[in-house]
């Protein structure tokens, strides 16, 4: 598998789309995702094109995206031709505290959207999510076209932020582009607030030979997608030519399905005596509410999506990187203790 770089790289010269001249911002980029796309844009567009933002924490710029005079200001001075929303409450986080996700969630999508018109945006990039479907959706291969009558208020916000952005694409000529991910998992960032997290920290227990308690019953089947398809595919789906975007209010993105058992059972082919325990939460009923398995062939065949991970390899994956940041931090941590012995003695 080659690098997220050289896949976009050779995704966009077919396309004829790839462009080294974009200004991005990115809203959230503490969060898992922005922690990956950041440097990978990065890459792509050049460090000094690709502004990251949050609203705390290491980021280059502090940005609340419920304050629409600090927002508006700070893309007016910046002048992105893109902004990669990623600012968000999650579904667990956002049934505890409905207000506040639904502020940040769409309010603050709102403000984004109001701001890209007024400073001329040329595109935004808008991350729905399965959260959409509810339970009158079908659960098996649910297509783009399934009903969105969510049941959290998570999708609930994001269902409606996808017929925004379908308004502003026709009222105001704003290139809105719409993803629904699935569970993302990958080792480069940790998740906050989601339903989906346990399938990333279940890898980390089990690395560090700790038994997982896992909050999702062990049958719950989800759409899941590895971090590194994610970002590939979010990158070659905003440089596709526009013609290719024929679904304005969103694609689903397509992985693997996979259970908890699924996620125990390959990891106890590489540690046998990994330990897990079901004690299923209010995240197994919202996940009950979710499809188990994602129709994606729109995605497919309108700009030609490919994942590149299964199950069975993003768990081996997911096991050697995790082994391996480890294994470094114990080294990094023995080296530290050897210079301080050294520089006590001298
Ligand atoms: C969550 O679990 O809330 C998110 C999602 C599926 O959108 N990971």
């Amino acid at each position: 598998m080659g690098s997220i770089r050289d896949s976009v790289i050779s995704s966009g010269q077919e396309s004829g789309t790839a462009t080294r001249t974009q200004r991005v911002l990115v809203t959230g980029c503490n969060g898992q995702i922005g922690q990956v796309l950041v440097p990978a844009l990065q890459e792509r567009y050049g460090k000094a094109n690709v502004f990251d933002s949050d609203m705390r924490g290491a980021a280059s710029i502090t940005l609340d995206v419920t304050d629409v005079a600090a927002l508006t200001a700070t893309i007016r001075r910046l002048q992105p031709t893109q902004i990669y929303h990623l600012a968000a409450v999650l579904s667990a986080t956002g049934e505890k505290d409905p207000v506040r996700a639904w502020q940040v969630n769409l309010n603050g999508y709102f403000n984004i959207l109001e701001a890209a018109v007024a400073c001329d945006v040329k595109q935004v990039f808008f991350p729905s999510t399965i959260a959409v479907y509810g339970p009158d959706a079908p659960r098996e291969a649910t297509p783009d076209s399934a009903p969105t009558r969510p049941t959290t208020i998570y999708g609930i916000a994001k269902a409606a932020g996808e017929n925004l952005a379908a308004w502003y694409r026709q009222k105001h000529d704003l290139d809105v582009r719409v993803l629904r991910y699935p569970g993302i998992i990958g080792w480069e960032s940790s998740p906050g607030g989601g339903t989906t997290d346990y399938a990333v920290e279940i890898f980390h227990a089990a690395v560090r030979g700790r038994a997982f308690r896992c909050p999702l019953g062990a049958d719950r089947a989800l759409p899941m997608l590895a971090m590194q398809d994610a970002i590939r595919g979010t990158i070659e789906f905003m440089e596709a030519a526009p013609e290719k975007i024929r679904q304005p209010s969103g694609y689903n993105l397509g992985g693997f399905s996979a259970a908890p058992a699924d996620f125990a059972s390959e990891i106890s082919r590489a540690i046998p005596d990994f330990s897990i325990e079901y004690v299923p939460d209010h995240r197994d009923a919202i996940a009950a509410s979710w499809p188990a398995g994602l129709d994606d062939s729109s995605a497919r065949r309108d700009w030609g999506w490919q994942p590149q991970y299964d199950l069975h390899t993003l768990s081996a994956a997911m096991l050697g990187h995790i082994a391996a940041d480890q294994a470094a931090a114990a080294a990094d941590s023995a080296f530290r203790g050897l210079s301080q012995v050294a520089v006590n003695a001298a």
